[in-house]
């Protein structure tokens, strides 16, 4: 009995060991690919003006604004995103600074996806100019890295645009690799030779580690890969958690994460019915903002942009009216809610009670960042990021617009109606529960 027991557990213990040999075999059989367009909003304006082929270019806002591309002229200066243009103009006074226009840039990033959709079984489109392709299992019919080749080739040709991949077993190792060949050329990593690949770049190389990482690391003395590599992984857990142990695994070149089937997400959008009808514009509004605030929160941790927002409004009487509007792409509160409070104005004139109301966000594109080209400027930019920290790590809640702060703060809830505060100090949500609760909450995503 004993003897049979030990044996079903040498089966299990070796099963599990066999498993394991296999899936990392599996996993260093891979082949995986990342393209990412070179200077992309850069390459699109010098489609659309060829004058500006072989010039310093930067797109980015205004005076106060920042830069969102730049091309390699200018990075020879020390230019890159996200720099104030200021600053980069001091470093690089010869750039030509030009606005950009995202209809452009939205356009031709989906010619690159069709492409790619059209030749390949299984891609992410991981943002506004980046792919991850999994070409594993195609070796038998033609060598993989050749078809990427020609994948490159075509895409080159049929846009105009510049474009480089990595290739190797895992999607780490490959975007690295893409970083490290730009611009418009490719690599590949042989499997078994991810370790040797990475150890002598700056530790800043490896996805995920940004400008407070790479400066505690580098206040440990880490600054290249190799450091990592030989560093325990209990080390790098101590001081970075979780975060350490993932930083450890990308760089020994370990990424068992799958290539994700891209899955267009074409809107997003909330909408909520009064308990009871009402007429109080004021309160609607307020609720409006509250909406706006919550999905374009969602929008940013997303990493999405959206050009066009709708509102809908359903009178007592179950008529049903909605309007929308294109705009530039922008995730940003601030413009949002002007354009939604245009909206609604425009759209509720018949002074009935109302039913619902809702606020709806279309035509998104990944992209990953938050800036706005037309009137972001970097304090901005800072204030959104601190308020989004701020709500992933007390609560979507916990940080509101004034204008909808006289329902949350005080305890009251925009989305149920309910009100925690004293009655008296109340008079004005007094009033407003007095004019109909807010009752049900749609789930998100409801389509309008
Ligand atoms: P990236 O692929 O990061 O940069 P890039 O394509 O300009 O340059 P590279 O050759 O190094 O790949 O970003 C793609 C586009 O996204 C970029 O052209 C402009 C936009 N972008 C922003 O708007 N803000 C940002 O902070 C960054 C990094 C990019
Ligand atoms: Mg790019
Ligand atoms: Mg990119």
């Amino acid at each position: 009995m004993i003897f049979l027991k030990r044996v079903r557990y040498n089966r299990l213990y070796c099963n599990h060991y066999i498993d394991c040999i296999i899936s990392m075999a599996q996993l260093s059989d891979r082949q995986i690919v990342h393209m990412d367009l070179d200077c992309f909003f850069v390459s699109v304006s010098r489609l659309l003006h060829p004058e500006l082929n072989n010039k310093p270019v930067i797109v980015g806002g205004g005076e106060r604004g920042v830069v969102a591309a730049c091309s390699y002229e200018t990075r020879r200066y020390g230019v890159h995103s996200a720099m104030p243009i200021r600053q980069a103009k001091r470093l690089c006074p010869e750039a030509v600074i030009i606005r950009g226009d995202y209809d452009a840039y939205s356009s031709h990033s989906d010619m690159v996806n069709e492409i790619i959709s059209e030749k390949v079984p299984l891609y992410e489109r991981s943002s506004i100019d980046e792919f991850y392709i999994d070409f594993t299992g195609m070796d038998r019919f033609f060598g993989s890295y050749k078809f990427a080749t020609e994948l490159r080739q075509c895409i080159i040709r049929e846009t105009g645009l510049p474009i480089s991949f990595g290739m190797s077993a895992n999607k780490t190792v490959s975007k690295v690799a893409t970083d490290e060949v730009k611009p418009n050329n490719q690599m590949k990593v042989d499997s078994g030779e991810e370790k040797f690949f990475l150890a002598p770049l700056s530790v800043r190389k490896i996805p995920m580690v940004g400008e407070k990482t790479y400066t505690l690391l580098r206040s440990m003395g880490v600054e290249k890969v190799k450091t990592v590599q030989e560093m325990p992984v209990e080390l790098m857990e101590n001081v970075l958690g979780e975060n350490g142990v993932s930083i450890w695994k990308k760089s020994n070149g370990i990424d068992p994460s799958p290539v994700e089937p891209y899955h267009e997400q074409k809107s997003m959008s909330t909408e909520e019915t009064f308990e009871q009808d009402t007429i109080d514009v004021q309160r609607m509004k307020h609720i409006l903002i509250a909406m706006t605030e919550k999905l374009c929160f969602r929008l940013r941790s997303e990493r999405k942009l959206t050009a066009c927002v709708a509102v809908k409004i359903r009178y007592s009487n179950f008529d049903t009216h909605t309007m929308q509007c294109r705009i530039p792409y922008t995730s940003c509160d601030h413009t949002l809610i002007k354009y939604v409070k245009e909206l609604f104005e425009k759209l509720f004139h018949r002074r009935l009670l109302i039913r619902l109301i809702g606020v709806k966000f279309s035509h998104l594109i990944g992209g990953g960042h938050q800036i706005n080209l037309f009137e972001d400027s970097e304090e901005i930019i800072n204030l959104y990021q601190a308020m989004d920290k701020m709500r992933l790590r007390y609560g979507e809640d916990k940080i509101q617009r004034a204008a909808a702060l006289s329902f949350s703060l005080r305890g009251f809830n925009p989305f149920n109606g309910l009100s925690k505060s004293p009655v008296g100090k109340q008079t004005r949500d007094t009033l407003l529960l007095a004019d109909g609760d807010v009752k049900t909450s749609a789930p998100d995503n409801t389509e309008i």
